[in-house]
């Protein structure tokens, strides 16, 4: 006879394997000082927002017009996450069910451009994103960019330069936005120069979104056509993406005349039914948690200490001898050049040496790089995870000497065990999730 699958077990139980490494998942990130830029942690309530049973829904459309019934509660979740975000980045339309960045971005290719039509993106080496058009993604492979880079000398935008290209090269679109970039964007300059050449203002501010939401960076919300982000990264949210954007179309008359459609209309139109299948509703609550937390006051806080600590952590490691990529951050983020000190391409092996050390962190390309992507001359640090944490000023003392001594002693393993002992103890004095099981 069938017997009712039992839905209650625990996964200790049911699942002994996948339990475990839960398990050991949280004892690493409990252990370890996290620096990835685009990491964070989450409150619990957005973890239990993520598992609650919303995981079990099929919502095909938008609020209040689904393709399938038994939605009264979901449309009432999704048009509160849709009402925070809005008021929280003051923009005039928001779609909460992006998957994650990549789709997000691919809605926003397909609303505003065909295939083949001209861009400019931020090249990736120079710090921008695959989707801003890496030849082997599908913004490089289906449109053509003109990518624009950092200058040979500082490293740093240099915005006579893009409007000169911009003027050349007549793209109907500019996405604005970056990934390893250290340094403020004048995204108002860009907006003028988008203005100036007739093109779309796509502006992409996943890693920086916490900060641009806080005021603690200036927000493209406010002018441009276009903004994506994703919400796992500053803002503390689970991994997901929103599109934000203006109701009307400028450029509607010019690119878009066959149509009826607004630009709300048309981002909506290219996430679902043109690239996604039904949202994931169970996320989506949990976004709806992330933009209630980070609508509270301490959030700005919190945003205002991550750029403070990132300082505090470049200027530690600067006067430890580490160069950093234009010598310096305005942001969450900065990138060793490990190029002057000998070590170029060696990116990699300093990423598993620091992982050896409890530090985590990711190799990456530094402006025209002179390894590969694959042996990079960077690291990328970032501390909105150990600002999460608690931890301050002096705690970023403690990282830098750590990151130093592993930069200039990696072969040595001796001195690497004791940087990982006192990584491990200055993490105890930091609980993460104190009393967090493997079920929440
Ligand atoms: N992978 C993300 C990052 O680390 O910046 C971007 O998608």
């Amino acid at each position: 006879m069938h017997k009712p699958m039992d839905l209650m077990r625990d996964i200790t139980e049911s699942d002994p394997k996948i339990a475990e490494l839960i398990q050991k998942e949280l004892g690493r990130i409990r252990e370890g000082v996290e620096l990835i830029p685009s990491e964070n942690f989450v409150s619990k309530a957005v973890l239990q927002a993520m598992g609650s049973v919303f995981t079990n829904k099929y919502s095909e459309g938008y609020p209040q017009k689904r393709y399938y019934g038994g939605q009264e509660f979901v449309d009432i979740m999704e048009d509160l996450a849709i009402e925070r975000a809005k008021k929280l980045f003051g923009c005039e339309h928001v779609n909460v069910q992006p998957y994650s960045g990549s789709p997000a971005n691919m809605a926003v290719f397909f609303a505003l451009l065909n295939p083949g039509d001209h861009y400019m993106g931020l090249d990736l080496v120079a710090g921008g994103h695959l989707t801003h058009g890496s030849p082997v993604n599908f913004s490089g492979r289906l449109f053509n960019v003109h990518p624009y880079t950092v200058d040979k000398k500082t490293h740093l935008l240099d915005m006579d330069s893009i409007r000169k290209q911009a003027k050349e090269t007549n793209p109907k679109m500019i996405l604005t936005g970056l990934t390893a970039y250290p340094r403020k964007i004048d995204f108002k300059e860009f907006q003028e120069i988008c203005d100036e050449v007739g093109a779309y203002h796509f502006s992409d501010i996943s890693h920086i979104s916490g900060l641009c939401a806080t005021g603690v960076h200036e927000s493209p919300v406010p002018f441009a056509d276009v903004v994506t982000t994703t919400t796992h990264k500053t803002l503390r949210g689970p991994r997901g993406a929103i599109i934000m954007c203006k109701k009307e179309d400028r450029y509607k008359n010019k690119y878009h005349p066959e149509g009826k459609k607004d630009l709300a209309s048309l981002i909506d139109f290219n996430v679902f039914p043109g690239i996604q299948g039904g949202p994931h509703d169970h996320v989506n609550a949990a976004k709806a948690v992330a933009f209630e937390e980070a609508l509270q006051p301490n959030f700005k806080e919190y945003a205002k200490q991550i750029v403070k600590n990132a300082k505090a952590l470049a200027d530690e490691l600067m006067k430890l001898g580490v160069s950093l990529v234009t010598n310096g951050t305005d942001n969450h983020l900065m990138v060793i050049d490990l190029s002057k000190k000998n070590l170029t391409g060696k990116g990699k092996e300093i990423q598993m040496v620091l992982d050896a050390a409890n530090i985590h962190t990711n190799k990456n390309t530094i402006p025209f790089e002179p390894g590969s992507p694959f042996n990079p001359s960077g690291i990328r640090l970032g501390t909105p995870a150990v600002t999460t944490r608690g931890m301050k000023e002096s705690e970023m003392k403690v990282i830098a000497k750590g990151i130093a001594t592993v930069v200039d002693h990696y072969q040595d393993a001796q001195r690497i065990a004791k940087i990982k002992t006192e990584i491990k103890e200055l993490c105890r004095g930091f609980p993460l999730y104190p009393g967090l099981g493997i079920l929440q």
